[in-house]
């Protein structure tokens, strides 16, 4: 029998077939045990989500949806992807689910196609006082399409002053306004928001990316019933794969945000994908998903307020999501000398900008911190407490308090790994 494949094409493991990304991968998974993971846009998603992944579906193509496709073959890809929906709209308490978007930013761009021309104006809060790189960055092809006009936040209390978002909108009459952010913690006031929208006969879209999982889970107030359109990631707090989402309270949007995905920014469907979209759309229906969403924020406000004991400022002095915002100008460092610090020290986070920040994104004045991987491993109040501890001792450290923060860094890893042994994941327990 003549093969056109290398011996083993079909059944050869990868350990095999590629050693050195397996290697690679595996270096990854011992790095995710060890370690606590900060990063707020990261968690550590089910085995079952692993598995849906990793299956002969990634071979399939479609475009279109489940039961208007162009391709054949597709009554698994249109049952799965129906499943994906049904479970999607039962979530969130919705009519209209689109599971197509390969990100969150894709689910935005999708929905800038659907109701704007190039040209039109859009009213977005400044990625940097925690906004998205996807709501009209200058960077972004969002910022260079799209006539952008920023809101911010307050100078004196880091909280969004919806008096100003209305007019900056009477102002700049915006056919679009986003609210929802990367690095916002506070509550959104969605009703307010609506208002602005309606007051200029805007569309609102609420990006919920990283609060999803809160909403979901019944810890934070849901901004479907305000916004016309709101977006979500599912790799956050909605604890599975990588991939974006819109919904919308009902369907009369339905077929400009369908065309706005596909045929509109992208082709044909990442079904493997939308297969572990719907593994976590599922595990997220579940009860257990609740105590997840309360426990995530519980853990969220135990971190920022163990570390405004220790004298780190925290931007609006706490949170109401999963994630908080370091202010280290009081401290006079940067985001990139703590961050690299703090890895060393086995705490991943990243560095962020701040509001009102002079350093350019690459170095920052700002950390951003998530409890959504570390309390999906296990960690209660009491781990965050210790977390909480362990960032603002390699912060003191880095003041010079300490005289040897290498050593200081060693001990803290020591502390990280003896703590995250007691929180196995995947086979390790
Ligand atoms: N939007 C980026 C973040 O918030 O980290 C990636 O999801």
């Amino acid at each position: 029998m003549t093969s056109f494949c290398h011996p083993g094409y079909f059944d050869a493991g990868l350990a095999d077939v590629d050693p050195e990304i397996h290697a690679a991968l595996a270096a990854e998974e011992d790095r995710q045990r060890d370690g606590v993971e900060l990063i707020a846009s990261e968690n550590i998603v089910s085995r079952a989500t692993l598995e849906a992944l990793g299956t002969a579906m990634v071979n399939k193509t479609v475009e279109g949806y489940p039961g208007r496709r162009y391709y054949g073959g597709a009554e698994h890809a249109d049952m799965i992807e129906q499943i994906a929906i049904d479970r999607a709209k039962a979530l969130f308490a919705c009519d209209y689910a689109n599971v197509q978007p390969h990100s969150g930013s894709q689910a935005n761009l999708a929905v800038f196609l659907a109701f704007l021309k190039p040209g039109d104006t859009v009213l977005s809060m400044s990625l940097s006082e925690g906004g998205h790189l996807s709501h009209g960055s200058t960077a972004n092809l969002t910022g260079k399409w799209f006539n952008i006009i920023h809101y911010g936040v307050r100078e004196d209390d880091g909280f969004i002053d919806t008096d100003q978002v209305q007019v900056l909108a009477e102002k700049h009459q915006p056919k679009l306004i986003i609210c929802g952010g990367s690095a916002y913690p506070r509550c959104i006031d969605f009703q307010a928001f609506r208002a602005v929208a309606d007051s200029v006969d805007a569309i609102l879209l609420a990006d919920m990316a990283h609060f999803a999982g809160l909403v979901a889970g019944g810890a934070h107030s849901s901004p479907i019933p305000h916004a016309h359109v709101s977006t979500a990631t599912t790799y956050k707090n909605l604890r599975g794969v990588r991939g974006g989402l819109i919904l919308a309270g009902e369907t009369s949007l339905e077929r400009k945000l369908n065309s706005g995905v596909f045929p509109g920014v992208q082709g044909s469907v990442i079904l493997n994908a939308v297969a572990a979209k719907a593994v976590c759309l599922g595990e997220a229906l579940r009860p257990e998903f609740k105590a997840y969403a309360h426990n995530v924020l519980n853990n969220a406000r135990v971190l920022a307020a163990t570390l405004v004991d220790r004298g780190v400022d925290i931007v609006t002095g706490g949170t109401d999501t999963p994630l908080m915002l370091v202010d280290l100008r009081p401290k006079n460092l940067t985001g990139v000398v703590a961050s690299d610090s703090l890895e060393r020290a086995g705490l991943t986070c990243n560095k962020n900008g701040v509001p009102g920040d002079m350093q350019p994104p690459g170095i920052t004045s700002g950390l951003r911190f998530g409890v959504s991987a570390g309390t999906t491993r296990g960690f209660g109040a009491q781990e965050f407490e210790i977390v909480g501890n362990l960032i603002a001792d390699v912060l003191c450290g880095l003041e010079g308090k300490t005289a040897d923060q290498g050593q200081l860094e060693g001990r803290v890893a020591a502390e990280v790994k003896a703590m995250t042994q007691r929180f196995p994941i995947y086979g390790t327990g």
